[in-house]
This record gives structure tokens, sequence and C-alpha cells, in this order.
């Protein structure tokens, strides 16, 4: 057999002090107008995981994709009434032949095998704090109509014809693959097998008569699309590898398989002896939430951000974007993508026996903890390592000593005996730097932590929209640290509330601290929920009052009233965050021999 084209088709083929506190004072307006920024020009937003295969059980990978939508979905939300219209999708991916063979292995029935697996995911997500709007399941009825219908849309509009496919296929990644992307592995006989160069799996030589999409008709398109939106793929990297992979060849894709060898599948419209191709059926997930083929569905498309691994960029950024445009329809609006977990340098996999389970981490950290430790160490454009002693370290020093400290330090009552939100003193911290007078108090330096924490949301939201949420974290706890700096500098548990001289002093230090944790409360909402939950109760804010909307930082410094000012603050909870204890919290230690 010749193995060198892959795809052949047969038949038819630093400023002044002065000059930051100058532009300061309209950022305070500015970070209240935050939610209603862009309300007029995009109110629905759609936020969506992939559809997870249920061939085994939920890891920290799928966990940190839906933590990510799920925090983009939440800061959404946050920005104000006027925005709330958010969806949220995730589910799992359950036809194909990967699922049809994992159900042979284990001895089940593949709707055995989906229904047992799909609520492991959905069991996780839940107990994660996912606050997905919708579960769908490739094996429900709604979906079937959805597919069958966009298949049919493709047909009428001339974009599958019948031909026949010859090239490797790899079914671990349900996907064809060009003979430069396989290479031989060493068996364990010494023979060799062919491998994907990309994943390390299995690849086997398939040839059979197909449905083919003419993909190859939309390269330029899908050139067009991403130059005139340089956003469309975030972050930019990716974007541009998929320009790169355009300048390549882009063969039409064969989007059926014989039943006699896929039966666990959708099949092809009037023709039962083809089943659709797993990731055509896959993708169109992202229609059947919104209510495709009702005319519902255009409320909410093309308003999506899709957030997905990088392994499943091609799909993402050329097939979907390709049969979208293909129907007559939009491409998405977003995609955002991220890199890999790894576990201790390796490769996360079943067979290396290093796969972290997620459900334990939760227990073992909390669901706040290690919320906060996967978004806050994630980096989009590169690969991550997991090891315990990171999550403790981390999780020990910005939320038990810093965040919980300081929380500690202010309503502590031995500080703050009334319990209240102290008064601010105009004269003690006026707005303006550099005056002197007896009762000036406030330093240099504060100016910059009150400067620092009012752009805070500013920066945060743009963090967010460049899909770099763990720099919007690095931002929060750089200024927690400035606002431990303030503290630690005034020293309040050294001042006298009795001391006519020290009283308004030592409000006006407590009052901004607490100032600044309610920005911190409000920003971490997204994170860690319940956490953020906990801290807004302790301080007093009500729930109307936690929007980004609502976010006026330290109004009194402007001379605006205080709507905190005087307030009572919410019942005494215990620790923010109990520090974990290293030596019990073990699961995967760094360089395991
Ligand atoms: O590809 N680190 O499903 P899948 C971070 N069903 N994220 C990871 C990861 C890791 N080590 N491993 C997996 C499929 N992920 C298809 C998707 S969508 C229409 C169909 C995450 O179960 C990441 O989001 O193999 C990756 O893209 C996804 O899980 C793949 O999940």
């Amino acid at each position: 057999m010749l193995r060198t084209s892959v795809l052949r088709l047969v038949g038819r083929t630093g400023a002044s002090r002065l000059s930051v506190l100058e532009d300061f004072g309209p950022r305070y307006y500015s970070s209240g107008s935050l939610g209603a920024r862009d309300d007029a020009r995009d109110a629905r937003a759609y936020f969506t995981t992939p559809i997870f295969y249920v061939n085994a059980a939920p890891h920290i990978g799928h966990l940190y994709s839906a933590l990510l939508a799920d925090a983009l979905c939440r800061h959404r939300r946050l920005r104000g009434p006027s925005t709330a219209a958010t969806r949220f999708s995730t589910g799992t991916d359950e036809h194909g032949l990967k699922i049809q063979q994992a159900a042979a292995t284990a001895g089940l029935t593949p709707t055995e095998l989906c229904d047992r697996v799909s609520e492991h995911f959905q069991q996780l997500f839940q107990e994660a704090g996912i606050s997905c709007t919708d579960f769908i399941r490739t094996t429900e009825a709604r979906h079937r109509v959805a597919v069958q219908h966009f298949w049919g849309v493709l047909k009428s509009r001339g974009l599958l014809y019948k031909g026949v496919y010859e090239g490797w296929y790899c079914a671990s990644d349900e996907c064809f693959l060009p003979e430069a992307k396989v290479t031989r592995q060493p068996g364990p006989l010494g023979d060799s097998f062919p491998v994907s160069l990309e994943s390390g799996h299995p690849v086997s030589w398939t040839k059979e008569e197909n449905y083919i999409f003419r993909l190859s008709q939309f390269r330029e398109p899908l050139q067009r699309w991403l130059r005139s939106n340089p956003q469309a793929i975030t972050p930019e990297p990716f974007h541009h590898v998929v320009l790169q992979w355009l300048d390549e060849e882009l063969p039409d894709l064969s989007v059926s398989r014989r039943s006699s060898h896929l039966h666990w599948g959708i099949p092809v419209p009037g023709d039962d002896s083809q089943t659709i191709y797993v990731w055509l059926d896959a993708l169109v997930n992202y229609l059947t939430v919104i209510g495709y083929p009702n005319a519902e569905f255009k409320s909410w498309w093309p308003a999506t951000s899709h957030i997905i691994g990088k392994d499943i960029l091609k799909f993402h950024a050329i097939y979907w974007p390709a049969f979208l445009l293909g129907a007559g329809m939009s491409p998405p609006q977003r995609i955002y993508v991220h890199s890999h977990w790894t576990v201790c340098g390796q490769k996360m996999s079943k067979s290396l026996g290093n796969v972290v389970d997620p459900r334990t981490c939760l227990n073992r950290y909390t669901v706040d903890g290690f919320r906060y430790f996967l978004l806050r160490q994630g980096v989009p454009n590169w690969d991550c390592d997991y090891y315990d002693e990171k999550v403790v370290k981390l999780l020990n020093s910005e939320l038990a000593d810093a965040l919980g400290g300081l929380l500690n330090r202010c309503t502590a009552k031995r500080i703050n005996p009334s319990e209240t939100y102290p008064a601010f003193c105009t004269t003690c911290f006026p707005s303006e730097p550099g005056l002197v007078g007896p009762s000036v108090r406030a330093q240099a330096e504060d100016y910059v932590l009150v400067s620092s924490v009012a752009t805070l949301p500013k920066q945060v939201a743009d963090h967010y929209d460049n899909f770099q949420i763990y720099k919007a974290l690095e931002a929060v706890s750089s200024c927690v640290r400035q606002t431990n700096g303030f503290v630690q500098r005034h020293a309040p548990w050294k001042l006298n509330w009795e001391s006519p001289v020290d009283a308004p002093w030592l409000g006006t230090v407590l009052h901004v601290a607490l100032e600044c944790l309610r920005v911190f409360g409000t920003l971490l909402q997204p994170v860690t929920p319940s956490l953020a939950d906990k801290l807004l109760s302790r301080l007093g804010v009500s729930a109307s009052e936690r929007n980004l909307g609502e976010l006026y930082f330290l109004p009194r410094f402007y001379g605006h009233p205080c709507p905190f000012e005087g307030r009572r603050l919410g019942p005494e909870t215990g620790l923010l965050f109990p520090r974990l204890d290293q030596s019990r919290t073990w699961l995967v230690k760094a360089h395991r021999t």
C-alpha cells in the first residue's frame, strides 16, 4: 500500500506622584462605570468549555478549562445587571470510535460507560462551583436533531461529496493525520508501530468511502476572518500558529465513517451506512445548547467565547469556523486557548499512573483553595507543572497569611473594638499629596497604594479580556502585599483610640485597609466565590453592593460620602483561610524518584 499520500480523494472530487494622582480622580469614576462599558455592543455573552470525552475519569486539566470559563463568566456577570445575560455551557462528548472502544475494553455498553463517566464530570463541576447554565451530552435527542440539521445545511449548499478517504487515523485523538505527523515507536518485542508525532497515540491506516467536506475552499475566508479579527484567537501566539497552518495546504476533510466500523454515533441523514465524524458531531454541541436549529439560537450566536486547550486548536480554529461559514453562519467571536498541566514535569497519563484526581484536591485544599491555585498558577501561554508542595506554599502565603492576616488585623476586636467601618479623616489623609501640617499623617507610599488599588478593577478587567487570569490574580496579590505594608507602616496596634491625636488617624488607617479589602473581595469573587463571600460578609458588604459597577473605591478620599463609614462589620466567622499542614496534604511530591 502506498503510504506517502495522506488524504487521497478518489471520485467526485513612573510618573511623578502628583501626576499619578491627577490621573486617579477620573479613574474613580471609570472603575464605577466598568459595568456599563460595552453594554450596548455585547449585552449577551455565551461561554463554552470543550465537551469532554467519557473514556476516562476527569483530571485537573479538565477542571482547569472549566474554571477558566467559570471565572470569565462570573467576572462578566459581576459587571452589572445589564451584562447578566450570560450563558455558560459544558458537557460530555460521548460518540466516536474512542468511546466505542473504551466501552468494549471495560466490558460495558457504550451507554453504560457514558452515563457513568458523564455523571463524574457533572459531580466534579458541581463540587467545584462551576456555574454553568447548561450541561450537554452528545447522546441527547436534541443534539441529534441539531447535528442532522447542520449536516443537511452543508449538504444543501453543495459542501459535502462522496469520495474515498485513505490515510492515517488516530482513534485516541479522533483525527486524521498527514504522513509527516506520523512516526514509528519501538514496540516491546523489538517491532515498531506507527504513532501520532504530537500525541504519541497509535494510528492505523484507513481506506473507505466517506462523505467529504470541501474544507479546501475555506482557506482564504479563514485567513480573511483571522486577519480582520486579530483578537479572535487569544493569546496572540495561538492566533499566529493558526495563520501559519493556513499557509500550508488545507485538504478536504472526511466527515463520516462507515457504520459497520463506527456504529456509536449519529447516522448521516438519508444514508444509514455512514456515521457522522465525531468532531463534526461534537462541535455542533455549541449550537445545540442555544436551541439550534430553532431561530432562538441567533440571539446567542456568534456572541460566543470558546475556552479550549491547545490540543484542540485546529478543530476549533479551522474546522469549526469553516463548517460555520459553510452553513452561512459567522465564526465564534473569541477562542481562548490555554496550555497544559504536567505533573512533576511529565505529561499526565493513565499509563504513567500520574493522573491527579481533582476531587481529592478539592477535598484537601478546599474548593476555593484549589480554584485559586489552578487559576493563579495556570499560564495559558505555556505548560505548567503540578506538585503538591506548590499548592500548599501558595495558599498558605497568599490566602492564609497575606489576605487572611490582613482581614484579621483590621477587624480584630483588639484593634477595632467597636467592630465598625471607622471614619476616614480627610485632614490626616488629604487628597492632595505632599501637604504638610500637624494633622497630616499620610506618607508618599500611601498615595501609591491608593492609586494601585483604584486602578486595580480596570487592570483586572483587561487581564480577563486578554485571558490572563493569573495576571489579574497576581495584580490583586501585589495590592494585598502593599496593603499589608501600609498597615505595618502605620502599626495601628500602637495607636490609641482614647487619644484625640491618634484616634482619627487610627480610624483612617483601618478605613483605608478595609476599603482595599472590599476591592479585593469583590475582585476575587469569580475565582474564590465562597472565600470572597466570607470576606465581604465580614466587612458588612451586602449582596447588592458586590458588583463591579458599584465598586467605588475610597470615596471619602475624593470628598464623596462613603456608604460603609460607621457601618457595623458583619459577624466574625473564623479564619478566612486556615493554613494548610504541608505534611498532611501531599498527593504528588515534587521530584518524585
Ligand atoms: O478533546 N491540561 O476531549 P478531551 C490542561 N471531546 N487542560 C487539559 C489537559 C491538561 N493536561 N488535558 C485535557 C476532547 N485538558 C473533545 C473536545 S469540544 C467540541 C470536543 C482539557 O476529554 C483541555 O481543555 O480530550 C483540552 O482541550 C480538553 O481537556 C480535551 O478534553
